[in-house]
């Protein structure tokens, strides 16, 4: 773990899996429609799988969240939608293969299969891009006294940075399981990473999903 090993307290810990649906990581959803490769996400896949299953088998908090909008986009601040040369400019709410793009409810706002939320797991819909804004993340974490976040999900650089930035400022403390989050950019990615772990964790410590599975199996078992 960098910048340095921490041990994880089980029950002020919560895992954080951000925006894992399928508007992002699949065809015909928001991310294609900006132009971007989406099987780059799905290397997450797999090591979230991981850590989801050994993080349910000791029994910690597990928050999903998922990117999007009321059907009558009264959410959607203009700029989101409208900004002048944005490659997403009119694309949030229009039709596509996975329904109504970016829309709470359509199947593409939904978190893929793989990672599919349990009964007990909060699923928390965010109309920004960081996991607190507008969102009852606080609240929640503030009734579970907890203390540390452990953050998967995508992408990088935006969701996940953004979640890790505000958690920072609320005095949480972040571990990112690196290779449980993904951008379109792989340049993105990496920087996204140093750029938390710089200044001796200015930001958050950055974990594999290996370190994690063994310390959480290493308690179950
Ligand atoms: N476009 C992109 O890389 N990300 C987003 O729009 N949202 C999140 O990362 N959640």
């Amino acid at each position: 773990m960098e910048p340095q090993a921490a041990p994880i307290d089980i029950d002020r810990t919560a895992l954080i899996i951000l925006d894992m649906q399928r508007d992002f990581l699949q065809p015909g959803g928001f991310g294609e429609s900006l132009g971007n490769d989406v099987s780059k996400l799905q290397r997450a896949i797999g090591p979230c799988q991981q850590v989801l299953t050994a993080a349910r088998k000791v029994g910690m908090l597990i928050i999903h969240t998922r990117e999007g909008h009321l059907p009558d986009l009264t959410d959607l601040h203009p700029i989101k939608l409208q900004s002048p040369g944005s490659d997403q400019a009119g694309v949030i709410g229009t039709e596509g293969p996975l329904g109504r793009i970016m829309i709470r409810g359509e199947l593409g706002n939904d978190i893929i299969p793989e990672l599919y939320p349990i009964p007990g797991e909060p699923v928390i819909d965010k109309p920004g891009k960081g996991s607190f804004y507008f969102t009852s993340l606080k609240c929640i974490l503030r009734a579970r006294n907890i203390s540390t976040l452990l953050v998967c999900g995508v992408t990088t650089e935006i969701g996940v940075n953004s979640t890790i930035r505000a958690a920072n400022d609320n005095g949480y403390f972040c571990i990112c399981i690196g290779d449980c989050c993904a951008s379109y950019f792989d340049e993105f990615h990496d920087m996204a990473l140093k750029m938390m772990t710089a200044q001796g964790g200015i930001l958050a410590y950055v974990a594999d999903s290996k370190t994690i599975c063994d310390s959480f199996n290493s308690m179950s078992s």
